[in-house]
């Protein structure tokens, strides 16, 4: 019987997330204390919790099948492993930063610079790209003291929210890269596998879909049903029914969650009104 190995991160930004995309997508873990393996009683997939700058190497040599990483940790450095979906968390970026009252006009600022990160492999390749000549001093963690402690004149590091920068007395200068949550596969998996693998991934999708998007219902006055219905399309058309009071009806649909302050106060502006809307689970389109 086939089975499909992944990788999360054991503890960190990423795992609570991580398994809660497989919770969503359907998948029962019957070991709640993430000691090294999980095995789900509902689906053949064994997870196995690991440090996240390792799970690449375990994916590239088939000690998992797939894996959940940070973009940062595959750009940093390469690995035989496809990256097969974004998944949407653990957004963040690399940026450089300076001393906050340091005088900014362009990355030239950074030449003759030594500059202090986890990442040497990203900023090299950012600085050949910008033809600048900086120095490259590479430490593994508190890379936002470098500065205030004279090891060095800059930084490089992952910024989510910027607070970090900031209690730091630094500014964001330049943002090198984005990264967020991907999921990653080894390069030579079994039919099998890739049948899991694909089983997964249609789950991950439906609820990536459903997550974007809500569900809406609402009472339009039957006058304005044709203007309503064009602006509230829906998955093929939105479902119409009449109400119990004459010249009204009811308007069911779907409406990405991005649209959704623009098309409500343009339903409004046709007459709608009981407006709900919901949360979807799953969406499969
Ligand atoms: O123990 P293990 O090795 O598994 O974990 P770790 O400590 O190496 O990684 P962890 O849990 O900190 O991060 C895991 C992944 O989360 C990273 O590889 C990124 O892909 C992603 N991620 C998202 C982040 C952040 N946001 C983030 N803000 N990783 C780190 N940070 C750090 C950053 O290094 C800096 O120190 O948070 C600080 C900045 O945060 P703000 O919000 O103050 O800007
Ligand atoms: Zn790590």
């Amino acid at each position: 019987m086939n089975k499909i190995k992944i990788a999360i991160q054991k503890s960190g930004r990423l795992s609570e997330q991580s398994t809660e995309l497989l919770k969503e997508s359907g998948i029962a873990l019957n070991n709640g204390d993430r000691r090294l393996i999980a095995v789900a009683s509902n689906f053949p997939l064994e997870i196995l919790y690991l440090r996240d700058d390792d799970i690449p190497q375990y994916v590239a040599d088939n000690v998992a099948d797939i894996g959940i990483v940070g973009e940062n940790i595959i750009m940093e450095k390469p690995f035989a492993v496809n990256t097969v979906l974004k998944l949407g968390f653990g957004k963040c970026r690399l940026s450089l930063a300076i001393p906050r009252n340091e005088e900014y006009i362009s990355s030239e600022y950074f030449n003759g610079k030594k500059i202090a990160t986890s990442y040497p492999g990203i900023l090299k390749k950012y600085l050949k790209s910008k033809s600048l000549n900086a120095e490259i001093h590479e430490i593994s963690g508190s890379v936002e003291i470098a500065p205030g402690i004279g090891l060095a004149d800059a930084i490089f590091d992952i910024v989510s929210s910027g607070s970090t920068l900031i209690s730091n007395g630094l500014k964001e200068v330049e943002v090198v890269a984005k990264s967020e949550a991907v999921m990653i596969t080894n390069q030579n998996l079994s039919k099998g596998k890739i049948d899991l693998l694909d089983k997964l991934l249609f789950r991950i999708r439906s609820v990536q879909t459903a997550k974007i998007n809500k569900y809406i219902l609402l009472n339009a006055p039957n006058h304005n049903l044709k203007e309503i219905i064009k602006i509230i399309p829906g998955m093929k058309s939105p479902t119409v029914m009449p109400l119990a009071e004459p010249g009204w009806s009811s308007v069911h649909s779907v409406l990405k969650e991005s649209e959704f302050w623009e098309i409500i106060d343009k339903l409004k502006d046709l007459g709608a009104q009981g407006i709900l809307v919901i949360p979807i689970e799953k969406m499969i389109i």
